[in-house]
């Protein structure tokens, strides 16, 4: 792996880890750093080695946000030619699961990049927020979108306009976090879930990703269709013989990803 300045990495099995690791401004994300997360997930996307990403933060925070000191002074016109966003929209072009895992602050750019990950696991003592509005800016990197294709319009509008910090607890009701953890238990118990995941049959794990994507963009009748086309290209792989004929043969499959 890669030299990185403000991140991490490593790896566990089939997991490969992204750490964001500036703890001194609790994970402020500037644009290297965002630049060198879509790097390390990139790498990840195409190496055979690895099954699931997994992000989390080192310190006391997850990520508190866009780095406000680097943006401060930035310009429309500035900020319209560095064209930073490239960087987020090829984050959600990744192939592979992303599981993320946040604790302490996970506010406005950090929100967004766990809006991101395809599941998130929060510790309990996590505090979520879209605080842009009290600096008079607004979400930029997905979040008014994000947040309200998943919670819906209304809840989303009064969060966002308040600024306000909800709890662990709120955002697992709103559907925001699959699973709670204790704050010490947060990376274990998610890196062994994500070893699971890694377990499963790599192509129809991504193909359930692309298709389940759609249904959030998609009218139903063409997520239908692309539903049914991945469901037919499965049947081109290995790993759907190799599943079938473990399961008449009464034994354990082992999935190739190919
Ligand atoms: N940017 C830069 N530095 C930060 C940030 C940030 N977002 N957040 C914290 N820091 C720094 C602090 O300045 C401080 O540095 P220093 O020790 O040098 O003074 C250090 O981190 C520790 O922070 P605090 O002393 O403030 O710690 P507290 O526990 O007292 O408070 C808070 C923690 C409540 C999280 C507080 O730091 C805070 O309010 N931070 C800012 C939160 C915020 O407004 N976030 C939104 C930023 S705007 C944004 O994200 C726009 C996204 C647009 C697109 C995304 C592009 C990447």
């Amino acid at each position: 792996m890669s030299d990185y300045q403000f991140i991490q990495t490593e790896s566990d099995g089939q997991v490969g880890i992204v750490w964001l690791n500036r703890p001194e401004v609790l994970n402020a994300l500037n644009r290297t750093m965002v630049n060198e997360i879509l790097s390390a997930f990139e790498e990840y996307d195409r190496d055979d080695e690895i099954r699931v990403i997994f992000l989390a933060g080192r310190g006391r925070a997850f990520a508190a946000g866009a780095d406000i000191d680097e943006m401060a002074e930035d310009d429309s016109v500035s900020m319209e030619l560095m064209n930073q966003f490239a960087d987020w929209d090829r984050l959600s072009l990744v192939k592979k699961p992303v599981i993320g895992a946040v604790h302490g602050f996970c506010l406005g750019g950090g929100f967004e990049l766990a809006l991101v990950c395809d599941l998130l696991f929060a510790a309990n003592d996590v505090k979520f927020a879209f605080p842009e509005i009290n600096l008079a800016v607004m979400p930029g990197a997905g979040g008014t979108q994000r947040l309200t294709k998943l919670i819906g319009k209304t809840k989303a509008l009064e969060w966002i306009w308040s600024g306000d910090m909800r709890t662990a607890k709120e955002a697992h009701e709103l559907g925001i976090v699959n699973r709670l953890y204790p704050n010490d238990d947060l990376v274990e118990e998610s890196l062994k879930f994500a070893k699971e995941l890694a377990e499963k049959p790599p192509l129809s794990v991504r193909l359930i990703k692309e298709a389940v994507n759609k249904a959030v963009d998609y009218p139903l009748q063409e997520g239908m269709f692309f539903e049914r086309k991945n469901f037919y290209l499965l049947f081109s792989s290995e790993d759907q013989k190799e599943g079938m004929k473990a399961f008449v043969e009464k034994r354990k499959p082992d999935f190739k990803g190919r």
